[in-house]
């Protein structure tokens, strides 16, 4: 409803809305208004909008009229009369005399120039509604990123068939890794009480193709799934059902006994399987279109199918079975390592999963984490893509900073999933690319999808930063299209958030690109991974050594001591170079060959192991360190130059992140290196220096109250 009002208001006063200050609550939707030159030439093809009516379709006109009201400074109205100019939106149910390609995808759709009655017209058809409102949201990027309206022939489709956000939102209200404020669900008080921010959320979900939304923690409380949560979660999948978002929810695996009152929980016992088909036909009688469960089983503490010595895919099948007569899937995750196995941690899950391939339900996906560890600055894709060849695999990235800074650092994360999805499995032989598997071209799938764990909470501006917003949208669009260039993503986003003057694309975008490289120096660099403190992941802790389990301890993932540095997976070490194909490994295989940003991921080198660059590994150490501070500092610089040209709320909260990255880079620099040199005993190379703290001082900062602890 307040969506209405504004929209509403919006048309009325789009000229004095164009003067507020903004506060990022719009994110790429902004629509402000184009040059008087260029919307005159707009305005000729979007005199007026030609559609039937279906929530969807509803929809579309509505964001139609608030988009091209604001960039048009005038929006058409509605009309059942084709004239010259109009937008006609067409289904197969409603085509208005367009042909519509035979085969279009229900979620695919074409946007064309052609005539229509006579009338020259712009056509935005769907394979149904749904694809309707996403060629809306698309003509309407067009103007946002100021290209022509004129002559268009555009056929688009989604890739992959889920593209879900997985919520890690707590029925408390708490964000699990969430640095966005608190929950969006304001569980407490539904069903009654609909926030009107539902609308906007599913709004700008839709503009990126996003249609799913796990609603609740993987570290799930079976409290979800009791009748009272099913309602509250069933007035969320009101509102975001026109968008075509779908509601899945986490669920906990011990439910029958935690709710149920069974003994076991056992996939493999009648009664169990029983009260997930009872569960499961509840649920679709209160939400009719539910997507299905996500799961974590066995994983950090969370019950699942080897409590009772039963495979995942035991696990996995019995649900899928639930949902089966219903449409529903269920995504279960691959996010597993145990607290009694010495094995390296980043072989475990292919261990468990692989020996299971062609087991699971054709109802099923296995949700992969891009990485063996747990979403670093960087890591080596996962070895079990394209090792499961008969198994439906869905990629999950994580789009909250938990381990790159929250959302206070400037990192945008396409360049990362970019590198991932473009990494060669060579599971087929060359070219078997991840975005491949996830496609499901490469083994014939069917069922595809990609997850992301939001970034988003309560905070005015979504995200935790304008920054942030990026990497909300660039999921989008990989989920839309795992082969889309992260630069193009870059560019987009900038133009339709910030705008499209050049100066401001020609120093964001670059910017943006060079983000999390920076990232990864001043934190994790050449292969190293998780040194962040411990618990909470706030800042670095490579000291951290006590803690009960070895791969909770940092100094498990770099093992430096007097004579190296460096976790060895080669056959000399834990050896999980093997998972790769031979092809895949090939690169890796050898030190002094190894591409030098995973070096020190799959191999432990002594201190003075000659770099590429000539300098002893020591040297390259801090050096690498340095650089990523100094690369924060032209950020900085960078961002300074663009006082002015953007709006000044907007523009300072950046600058006071930038400045909070900066101080915190320069931290991560010196207590990583104080520790390192503590352990290698070596100088620092000439022209480089620490500030004098020591390891000691460093260890003794403690931050109980970080934000989005687990
Ligand atoms: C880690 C997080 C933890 C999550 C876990 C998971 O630290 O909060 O529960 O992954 O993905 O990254 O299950």
């Amino acid at each position: 409803m307040l969506r209405r009002l504004l929209i509403a208001f919006c048309l009325l006063f789009s000229a004095a809305t164009a003067a507020n200050a903004e506060d990022g609550y719009d994110l790429w939707l902004r629509y402000k208004p184009v040059e008087a030159s260029q919307g005159a030439d707009y305005k000729t093809r979007a005199t007026a909008i030609v559609t039937g009516s279906t929530p969807t379709l509803d929809v579309a006109k509505r964001e139609l009229q608030r988009g091209l009201g604001g960039l048009l400074a005038a929006a058409p109205m509605t009309s059942n009369t084709i004239a010259d100019g109009a937008i006609v939106l067409a289904t197969p149910a409603d085509s208005r005399g367009f042909a519509i390609p035979v085969g279009l995808d229900r979620e695919g759709f074409v946007i064309r120039s052609t005539t229509l009655d006579g009338h020259p017209v712009t056509v935005i058809a769907g394979g149904s509604d749904i694809g309707v409102l996403y060629g809306a949201f698309r003509y309407l990027s067009l103007i946002q990123t100021q290209k022509s309206t004129a002559g268009l022939d555009i056929q688009d489709a989604p890739k992959l068939d889920l593209r879900v956000l997985d919520h890690w939102d707590n029925l408390d209200g708490h964000v699990e890794r969430g640095y966005a404020g608190t929950s969006l669900w304001d569980w407490w008080r539904l069903p009654d009480r609909v926030d009107a921010r539902y609308d906007d959320y599913a709004a700008a979900n839709a503009s990126i193709g996003i249609n799913g939304a796990v609603l609740n923690n993987v570290n799930a409380k079976a409290d979800s799934l009791t009748e009272p949560y099913l309602r509250k979660a069933a007035a969320i999948a009101n509102v975001l059902r026109p968008y075509g978002i779908k509601v899945y929810l986490s669920a906990r695996f011990s439910a029958p006994i935690d709710l149920g009152g069974l003994k076991t929980a056992d996939p493999e016992d009648p009664d169990v399987a029983a009260w997930w088909q009872a569960k499961a036909d509840e649920i679709y009688t209160i939400i009719p279109d539910f997507g299905g469960f996500l799961v974590k089983a066995n994983s950090e503490g969370q019950p699942g199918p080897g409590d009772y010595k039963r495979t995942h895919a035991q696990g996995a099948n019995m649900l899928a079975k639930a949902l089966k007569p219903h449409g529903g899937i269920v995504m279960w995750r691959a996010f597993v390592y145990s607290e009694h196995d010495a094995t390296d941690r980043a072989k475990q899950a292919y261990l468990e999963f692989q020996p299971t391939d062609g087991q699971f339900a054709d109802n099923v996906l296995v949700q992969i984490k891009n990485g063996a560890i747990d979403f670093q600055p960087r890591e080596p894709f996962h070895p079990l893509f394209g090792a499961m060849p008969r198994t439906q695999q869905m990629m999950e990235f994580q789009i909250t900073k938990e381990y790159l800074g929250f959302s206070t650092h400037l990192a945008y994360l396409a360049p990362m999933w970019e590198e991932v999805l473009q990494a060669d499995t060579f599971a087929k032989g060359k070219g078997s690319t991840v975005a491949k598997v996830i496609d499901g071209s490469l083994d014939g799938h069917t069922l595809t999808g990609m997850a992301g764990v939001a970034n988003i909470g309560d905070d005015r501006n979504w995200s935790g930063s304008d920054f942030d917003q990026a990497n909300w949208y660039a999921f989008g669009r990989f989920a839309w299209n795992p082969d889309t260039k992260s630069a193009e993503i870059a560019e987009d986003w900038t133009r339709m958030t910030w705008s499209n003057d050049p100066k401001v694309v020609s120093t964001i975008v670059p910017m943006m690109m060079g983000s999390r490289e920076a990232v990864v120096h001043y934190m994790t660099p050449l292969g190293l991974a998780h040194l962040m403190d411990t618990g909470h992941h706030y800042g670095p802790g490579p000291w951290v050594s006590e803690l009960g389990r070895p791969e909770w301890n940092p100094a498990y993932y770099h093992k430096a001591d007097l004579n190296g540095i460096g976790f060895d997976r080669t056959k000399t070490g834990s050896n999980a170079l093997g998972q790769y194909t031979p092809q895949a490994a090939k690169p890796w295989l050898e030190a002094k060959k190894t591409d030098e940003r995973f070096l020190l991921w799959f191999h432990h080198v002594p201190w003075d192991f000659k770099m590429k660059s000539g300098r002893p590994l020591w040297d390259e150490l801090v050096v690498t360190y340095s650089q990523g501070v100094d690369e924060v500092s032209a950020m900085r610089k960078t961002w300074a130059t663009l006082e002015g040209d953007i709006d000044s709320e907007r523009f300072n909260a950046v600058a006071a992140n930038l400045a909070i990255q900066e101080r915190e880079a320069q931290w991560w620099r010196d207590a990583c290196l104080t520790y390192f040199q503590s352990v290698s005993k070596r100088p620092l190379p000439a022209g480089y220096t620490l500030p004098g703290i020591t390891v000691e001082q460093y260890r003794k900062r403690v931050f109980p109250y970080a934000p989005g602890r687990g």
